[in-house]
């Protein structure tokens, strides 16, 4: 019987800081897993190097589900970011192990394929209504068929989700944390806001038509009252998804929301456990369930989360934001192509530097992902070249109100 012989953490910074746990067994298959919290990377380092490596020593890899309780109940203090971003890591590494000793990909070990691919919206934005055309033509061009529209605000400076203006053909690059000693602090105005997302909106349609598929993300900023506001004024124009319409953490208040506006409504990426969802799901107060492999426990907790969900017609659309390494975006395509209720998946694309240390085997073709029939997870890791790009710190804004200065949702 194979055993676990070593559990490292691996860290590199092409572009942007990304923590990796690579296993090994004594028969030297190796599995990789996402820990990577942005901003807070190095928690889940001391977390996976000081508490859970030792601990992994001599296991047998295979024992996924034992390993997932082992480090969950075993820890005493459970969820939380740090911990479920730790406890992920080592399930989908093991994950990896057992496709390639089976030789078979993830999705396969997951039930196998419930479609051909996997929808992806891509992020399209801009400071203004022309460069935001030229944003979403570039996505179109890429092949998108779904796509997330986030503008500046007149009289507001950075917001959430605005890129510098691309030119034609450009990649889309938005990270939001910045490389600094402390964080940058983001002006806010939610009346501003409130008044300019409409108009956006009827710009987009007005221009590309009732077809195409899009989405917002109003990131955590809104009360629910501003929340039910802002969903009634974008039902004439047939959004897949408002996003994090209001914080989540008191999950009675999306009753507010949802009794007011029929818009679909996404929350979780922010989540880390299922507690985090039942009142949310138990009561389908939204339609999409957002977290990340990465952020909550795994694949292993994830697959257990949008079953529940299942249940009550509720859709996956994981998060895929680029903090989330190319290890974490496989294993979220692999269980996008083996559940049932698979919603969309958020896809924007890692930079080439990024793409160089992280070999992947999954592909963007009409607008659909697929995670490949590679054993495994179907990704590479360069740790020669990775070793050549140092941890940097960077730290995602901090939000005020633009009134007062008082501390909001970023
Ligand atoms: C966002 C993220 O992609 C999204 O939906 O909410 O970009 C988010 O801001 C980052 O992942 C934070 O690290
Ligand atoms: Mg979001």
């Amino acid at each position: 019987m194979s055993t676990i012989e070593r559990a490292e953490v691996l860290i590199t910074s092409p572009g942007r800081n990304f923590i990796t746990l690579k296993i090994t067994t004594s028969d030297g298959v190796t599995g990789l897993g996402d820990a990577t919290l942005n901003g807070r990377e190095l928690s889940v380092v001391a977390y996976l190097r000081e508490h859970i490596a030792p601990l992994l020593i001599g296991r047998d890899p295979h024992l996924i589900e034992d390993t997932w309780q082992y480090l969950y109940r075993g820890a005493y203090w459970r969820r939380g970011p740090v911990t479920m971003a730790a406890i992920a890591a080592v399930d989908v590494a093991l994950w990896d192990i057992l496709g390639k000793v089976t030789g078979q990909p993830v999705h396969q070990l997951l039930g196998g394929a419930s479609r051909t691919g996997a929808l992806a919206y891509g992020h399209a934005s801009g400071s203004d209504t022309p460069s935001l055309f030229t944003s979403i033509r570039n996505h179109l061009d890429q092949g998108f068929r779904a796509i997330r529209v986030q503008t500046a605000v007149p009289g507001l400076g950075q917001v959430y989700g605005v890129a510098t203006n691309q030119k034609p053909g450009q990649r889309y690059d938005y990270e939001p944390a910045k490389r600094a000693a402390l964080p940058v602090e983001e002006g806010w105005d939610g009346r501003a806001y409130l008044r300019h997302i409409p108009t956006v909106f009827a710009a987009v349609r007005e221009e590309f038509g009732p077809d195409l598929t899009l989405l917002h993300d109003a990131h955590h900023r809104l009360s629910p009252n501003e929340a039910a506001i802002l969903g009634k004024s974008l039902e004439p124009y047939d959004l897949f998804w408002l996003e994090d319409c209001t914080p989540g953490e008191n999950q009675e208040t999306l009753r507010r929301v949802r009794s007011q506006t029929t818009t679909p409504l996404a929350i979780g990426e922010v989540f880390n456990s299922v507690y985090d969802y039942q009142t949310l799901i138990t009561e389908q107060l939204i339609d999409y369930v957002r977290s990340a492999v990465a952020h909550a426990g795994g694949i292993s907790a994830l697959k257990k989360i949008i079953d529940f969900a299942a249940i009550y017609q509720i859709k996956s659309g994981f998060h895929g934001a680029t903090d989330i390494s190319p290890v974490g975006q496989a294993a979220a395509l692999h269980l996008d192509l083996a559940i049932h209720n698979f919603g969309i998946q958020e896809y924007m694309k890692h930079s080439e530097a990024t793409l160089e240390v992280f070999k992947t085997s999954y592909t963007f073709k009409n607008g659909f992902l697929h995670p490949g029939t590679t054993p495994g997870l179907g990704v590479e890791y360069d740790e020669d070249l990775a070793a050549r790009f140092d941890y940097m710190p960077a730290y995602l804004p901090v939000n005020r109100l633009q009134l007062d200065g008082s501390v909001h949702d970023w």
